[in-house]
């Protein structure tokens, strides 16, 4: 068969299984051209980020006043919301210094437990997938 010998609807592809599976799709906001294969959105689509909640945890060591300066320098906590979440973690054992997403918190542990370690206390900053 030559070039010419197609019908318009093979000429653009539109019988090809792999193209009229894409097409099938729909409902998502996401549109075809079919001259030429690429797809273009046709509506913004924002993904929002899976989030992780930063977790301290409560020891017998590490001074009250240090997990408080901690929370005010790497969680941009107030004095007074720092004083809460540590006396929270004080008598509860754990307790949530925020939610973020990935990055974000894997950098927030990452300081408390290079700044627990300088400083020789035995704090301990976890995060888990909410
Ligand atoms: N329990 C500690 C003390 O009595 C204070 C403390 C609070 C330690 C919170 C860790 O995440 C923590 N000095």
């Amino acid at each position: 068969m030559t070039y010419s010998d197609q019908t318009t609807r093979q000429k653009i592809g539109a019988e090809h299984p792999m193209r009229a599976a894409r097409e099938d799709k729909g409902g998502d906001g996401a549109g075809t051209k079919s001259d030429t294969g690429t797809i273009t959105r046709t509506k913004p689509k924002t993904q929002k980020p899976s989030l992780y909640r930063v977790l301290l945890l409560n020891d017998d060591y590490t001074p009250m006043e240090f997990v408080v300066l901690v929370l005010q320098d790497v969680f941009n906590k107030s004095r007074e919301d720092a004083m809460r979440i540590m006396l929270h973690v004080h008598t509860k054992g754990v307790g949530e210094c925020g939610i973020y997403p990935y990055e974000v918190a894997e950098t927030k542990v990452t300081r408390v437990m290079d700044t627990a370690r300088k400083n020789q206390h035995p704090l301990q900053c976890v995060m888990e997938k909410q």
